[in-house]
């Protein structure tokens, strides 16, 4: 009887507006978002602020920002049941961040390792924003009281950094920030480059055939697979050495739910090249839903505005009463 009058958890993750979801994005993040909507009360953002830290083309930007709303809906996200909301739309997030930077070193920003990959790759703009990228991620998880955030592997480090200024803000002025949880999925957590399996498979890699996006065709998504990297060996099997193989294993077992062993089994006999476009077509039926209603909504785009701009307002009449909270506690007046 208690257990019902409880408060619901809840839940905040975002996703950088950078292209179309790979299924990295999608098996590492997304796709665990809407399974969750029941049981908690769950916020959902497009990080438009963060997607500038890299030079982004502005119609282009504009472009994708609504498409990538679009495709969060076709994973499966209701605004009916979620907040589902454009960063950049909640003025809170900047302000928050802004503050949050004064509580963040610039040692713990210097480790940071998504900071020292994107300036190797982009060395003609290691500009602010991509150093304190941490304090605003935080502000977007703190702002909401967030229990949990469902992420990928590779933002682990910035829930360790929100955490830790989220503490150290708390020891200065009282309780002030709940302090959050990672919610990691046990498959997908890493999917890797189909070419250079010990790269993670990123919306920003030059070379097409090293990632699916999820709005590929089935052709395109059997081809690619095809081509995939693995090794000289014939055994389906997810051991040492078998990047490629343990990858392909990974993404297999994330869409149809099998157990390695059942994989194993499954192919047992078999040489890579079944496996290969067995993985192929597991993975596009599963993603031709999402391409169907993504086609369907990005028709209808009074209804997405429509959504956003509730979203937008939803997300404010939350983030407002920490912000009010944490500007009285450093003593600026209201
Ligand atoms: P970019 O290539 O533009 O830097 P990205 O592909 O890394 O972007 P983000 O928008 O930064 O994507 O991340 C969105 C979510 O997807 C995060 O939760 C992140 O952990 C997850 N994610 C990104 N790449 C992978 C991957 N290869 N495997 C599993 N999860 C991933
Ligand atoms: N940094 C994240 C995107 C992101 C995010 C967030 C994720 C921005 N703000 C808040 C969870 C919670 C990334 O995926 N690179």
């Amino acid at each position: 009887m208690e257990m019902q009058n409880q408060k619901k958890k809840s839940i905040l993750s975002g996703i950088q507006p950078t292209g179309v979801f790979t299924l990295g994005n999608y098996l590492g993040a997304v796709k665990n978002w809407a399974p969750m909507q029941d049981e908690f009360d769950c916020a959902y953002m497009i990080a438009d602020l963060h997607a500038i830290t890299v030079r982004q083309d502005p119609k282009q930007f504009r472009e994708q920002i609504l498409s990538c709303y679009a495709l969060l809906l076709s994973c499966g996200i209701d605004p009916q049941k979620s907040i589902v909301f454009i960063q950049s739309q909640n003025p809170d997030h900047a302000q928050l961040g802004w503050v949050l930077d004064c509580y963040t070193q610039f040692g713990e920003l210097s480790r940071m390792t998504q900071f020292k990959d994107k300036s190797a790759k982009h060395p003609e703009n290691i500009n602010a924003g991509l150093f304190t990228y941490p304090s605003l991620m935080a502000a977007d998880i703190l702002l909401y009281q967030a229990d949990l955030v469902p992420v990928g592997a590779d933002q682990t480090q910035h829930l360790e950094i929100t955490r830790t200024i989220a503490g150290r803000f708390n020891g200065i002025y009282g309780n002030t920030f709940k302090l959050p949880e990672g919610y990691i999925p046990k498959a997908g957590a890493k999917i890797m480059s189909l070419a250079e399996p010990t790269k993670k498979m990123s919306k920003s890699d030059e070379n097409p055939n090293a990632c699916i996006l999820i709005l590929d065709d089935k052709d395109k998504v059997v081809k690619k697979f095809k081509r995939a990297v693995t090794d000289s060996e014939m055994e389906v099997r997810y051991g040492e050495g078998k990047d490629g193989i343990n990858n392909l294993m990974t993404i297999y077992s994330a869409v149809t739910g099998k157990t390695m062993d059942e994989i194993t089994s499954e192919f047992a006999g078999k040489g890579y090249g079944d496996f290969k476009s067995a993985v192929g077509e597991a993975v596009a039926d599963h993603l031709r839903p999402i391409r169907e209603e993504y086609a369907r909504l990005m028709a209808d785009k009074a209804y997405l505005e429509s959504c956003y701009r509730q979203g937008a307002e939803q997300a404010q009449r939350i983030s407002r009463r920490t912000l009010s909270k944490v500007m009285k506690k450093i003593g600026f007046i209201l």
